[in-house]
């Protein structure tokens, strides 16, 4: 194998003899179509009988070889011959930046470990109600914090992710006062000696105005601040360190990128330094390459999306943001430095949208939203789950995206509807009962201790009811009763009254209207 490297155990039992060459040169270093020097690149040479030849230039590009293969193998699509692979996204990652209770210690390396798997290689550490991170920003971590840190910074670097720890000081720094940047700089010596070598300063979500007397007479605006911040901490970052690297989240982080503040802190700050940028809007339904080409030429510096889903804090409390991504532009990875995508608060649920994202990022071209979907629900709930899963999944497309919602459910009764039409009401009964029948047995699995299931509790109860309104409605369909309709109803209030949200076709009385003029 390659030196230092050190195979891990989910790559071990791997059925295939592979053989590697570590190559320095253009056929491994370099991607043809990005343009773009890489250690991400290898090349397969598969022949007959399982024999596999990795190219590849060094231990991350190994590592994602081996990961390919075994997907292949356990997919049955390893076939003969040659497959020269690289992404198309140079940074691929996900932030744990959202407000709400912060993931656990297990859960974060649980969802590091598997987004490594997907070939995702970049992780921020930002989340708004960690004190540490925010209001209390100033305060050194202790003992204990630091080493759970220390341990997320070596599992990283294990599984070739880059590891951001960030810092927002902006709720109360003083910007020119050198007490607060003295205490910004010993918080961040203090995550270098754990081994951080990737900074981020987050400047969002604070007061657009100066608030302190000093501030206003020393720089003005805002903005002249921030230049100041950026500059001054970005070449202490430096001084202690050239690979030290730095991303900074500025106060107007959506829009067109060519407003005032934006424009002028992009074109006043290192271009080396990555801007974070959610869009058009803080939670974009798209994203689009002509706009990221206009936010470059506004700031000078290619956008590094700061994707606002799966995250559901805030207003959206009542959404489970469980579908794939879409809508992201299939050559934005020309025009961007690529994707972070901010979490959900639901750590388990939110692996799956994030190894959608993990799939469009390394193959935005050839990225199906559907198939990914699949793939990631069985990764995370296993393979035989899955189909239960995913229908009750189906329920589940509300967020700013926006998708076809309930498609399996629309597709079963909209075959009912067609008989009902037709008259052959009891042919309508059975095809409905079946789809009811999938909802129970999902409705079983909803029901297990699983941290999954767990996480998804609002919403499943809601789900259970709407078992129920199916139910009924079967009773009403095979004898409509004034009692049964009566009992119909009494359930759809009930599902109504529920506040968290299914998707929009799980409107029981318009559903019911329309279908069945009930
Ligand atoms: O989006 C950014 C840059 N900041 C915050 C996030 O922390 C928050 O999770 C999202 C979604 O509510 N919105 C923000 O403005």
């Amino acid at each position: 194998m390659i030196k230092n490297f050190v195979m891990p155990d989910f790559l071990k039992d791997i059925d295939a003899e592979i053989t590697v060459t570590e190559k320095n040169n253009r056929s491994v270093c370099y991607c043809e179509k990005t343009h773009r020097v890489t250690d991400e690149k290898y090349i397969l040479k598969v022949s007959a009988e399982k024999r596999i030849e990795i190219e590849c230039s060094g231990e991350k590009s190994l590592y994602y070889a081996l990961i390919d293969i075994k997907n292949r193998i356990d997919n049955g699509t390893l076939a003969e011959g040659e497959y020269i692979c690289a992404p198309t996204f140079k940074v691929r990652g996900y932030i744990e930046g959202f407000y709400g209770t912060p993931w656990s210690h297990e859960k974060r390396k649980s969802v590091m470990l598997l987004m490594a798997k997907n070939r995702m290689n970049t992780v921020y550490y930002a989340p708004k109600d960690d004190d540490y991170h925010r209001e209390l920003w100033r305060d050194l971590y202790p003992e204990a914090d630091l080493a759970r840190l220390k341990e997320l910074v070596d599992l990283a670097k294990s599984c070739y992710m880059d590891f951001y720890w960030c810092i927002a000081p902006g709720l109360s720094m003083e910007y020119s006062s050198e007490a607060e940047f003295e205490a910004l700089i010993a918080k961040t010596k203090q995550l270098y000696s754990i081994g951080v070598r990737s900074f981020g300063l987050l400047l969002d979500d604070i007061n657009e105005e100066l608030e302190f007397e000093s501030d206003k007479a020393v720089y003005g605006e805002t903005v002249n601040a921030h230049i100041a911040l950026v500059e001054r901490y970005y070449s202490t970052l430096l001084e202690m360190d050239s690979a030290n690297k730095l991303t900074v989240c500025p106060t107007l982080y959506n829009g067109i990128g060519d407003e005032y503040y934006i424009s002028k802190l992009g074109q006043n700050i290192s271009p080396l330094i990555s801007l974070f940028w959610t869009g058009k809007d803080i939670c974009s339904r798209e994203l689009r390459s002509a706009d990221a080409i206009k936010f470059v030429e506004g700031t000078y510096h290619k956008p590094l999306y700061w994707d606002n889903y799966p995250v559901n804090d805030m207003a959206m409390f009542n959404e489970m943001h469980i579908s794939p991504i879409i809508n992201r532009d299939a050559d934005l990875w020309k025009y961007s430095e690529g994707i972070i995508s901010n979490c959900m608060e639901y750590a388990e649920c939110s692996k799956i949208p994030l190894i959608t994202f993990a799939d469009y990022l390394w193959d935005s071209e050839g990225y199906n939203p559907d198939e990914s979907w699949m793939n990631a629900i069985s990764q995370v709930v296993g393979k035989e789950k899955a189909e239960k899963f995913a229908v009750f999944a189906d329920h589940l497309y509300v967020s700013c995206l926006k998708d076809e919602p309930s498609k399996l459910m629309k597709k079963h009764f909209e075959k009912v509807l067609m008989l009902i039409k037709k008259g052959e009401t009891e042919k309508a009964i059975e095809i409905a009962e079946e789809y009811i029948a999938k909802m129970k047995e999902t409705s079983d699995y909803l029901r297990q201790d699983l941290p999954i299931c767990n996480e998804l509790s609002k919403w499943s109860e809601k789900f259970f009811v709407a078992c129920e309104i199916f139910e009924k409605l079967m009773a009403t369909l095979k004898d409509k009763t004034e009692e049964n309709v009566k009992a119909l109803y009494a359930v759809i209030d009930k599902f109504d009254s529920m506040p968290v949200k299914l998707s929009e076709e799980m409107n029981m009385k318009l559903f019911l209207g329309i279908m069945f003029g009930i």
